[in-house]
């Protein structure tokens, strides 16, 4: 017997999927941006970090101070397949640009720099899951089940497309002197060391900040999982319906321990293993994930 599963709704831009609530033209537009010398673009795929390291670049722009209030960081540090490419070429220079495409699509300039943060499949799935559940007007997914959406994210039929599509095309540019390859591991790890090597990476005035220990202190703290969960509209301007789980939501390693089921682990394992043959990828996990 087969199980009727459900899906979240996306639309199909010649086979890669993107939120329903997204508007298709912003995306078509977002990917004709031509990278300037000079643009930083954090780019992950979703639910990997990149709040979290928007957060950080912001804060070392800005001398450790938060986001003023009333705006989100989507207002500073815009989402290109969001918001299409007028809002970024508008962008006060240097620009600070979030994405979550592959390699391949991403818009590239050897002068514009690339911070990617990866994070292991088991929890990004499970974040995913709650991601596309909460954010109703964008998915449609509200009754959807862990294992509904765990079947779209296997088989790649998410938005923002594969996992390791998007992971590998990366990891093959991980030494480019324009890109700064983190896991979200790490940064949970080695916050402070993390924060400094993406200063060392942007230089200038990120560095003068982190080099100032007062600043450098007010960035870990303003960027701490306990300090984001606070007035998280500053973190997308999405409706998020109070009876969902919230956007910045555990932040830990390992949560996917309490939604997998003992075949899933399995299938994922072997995900893993098959897609990431031949490469170092399952060192960067080594003892969070049951390779
Ligand atoms: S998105 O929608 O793709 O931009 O989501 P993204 O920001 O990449 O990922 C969201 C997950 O990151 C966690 N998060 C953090 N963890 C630790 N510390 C800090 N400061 C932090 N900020 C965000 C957030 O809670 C999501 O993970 P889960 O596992 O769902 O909690």
């Amino acid at each position: 017997m087969t199980t009727k599963r459900r899906t979240p709704s996306y639309t199909n831009h010649n086979g890669f999927l993107m939120p329903a609530g997204f508007p298709a033209e912003n995306f078509i537009s977002g990917l004709s941006y031509q990278a300037q010398s000079g643009d930083t673009f954090i780019t992950t795929y979703p639910k990997c970090g990149t709040t979290w390291t928007q957060h950080i670049v912001w804060l070392l722009q800005n001398d450790g101070k938060p986001l003023p209030l009333g705006k989100t960081i989507g207002n500073k540090i815009p989402f290109l397949e969001l918001v299409g490419k007028e809002v970024i070429t508008a962008l006060p220079s240097p620009r600070f640009i979030k994405t979550h495409l592959p390699f391949s699509m991403n818009p590239y300039h050897p002068e514009a720099k690339y911070i990617y943060v990866a994070r292991n499949p088991f929890d990004c799935v499970v974040s995913f899951y709650h991601h596309t559940r909460g954010f109703v007007e964008l998915y449609n997914f509200a009754d959807g089940t862990f294992d509904d959406f765990f079947e779209g994210f296997i088989t790649g039929k998410v938005d923002f497309g594969d996992y390791f599509d998007n992971l590998l095309s990366w990891y093959e540019h991980k030494n480019d002197s324009n890109v700064l390859f983190l896991t979200y591991e790490y940064l949970k790890e080695n916050t402070r060391e993390g924060i400094i090597k993406i200063a060392y990476f942007l230089g200038d005035k990120c560095l003068n900040t982190a080099n100032n220990p007062e600043n450098l202190n007010n960035i870990i703290l303003q960027s701490s999982f306990e300090n984001m969960s606070k007035n998280q509209s500053r973190w997308h301007s999405t409706k998020r319906p109070e009876n969902m789980p919230p956007f910045i939501r555990k932040g830990q390693v390992g949560d996917w321990k309490n939604h997998f089921s003992s075949e899933q682990i399995k299938r994922l394992t072997e995900k893993f293993i098959t897609r990431t043959k031949g490469t170092e990828i399952s060192n960067l996990w080594k003892d969070i994930i049951p390779t």
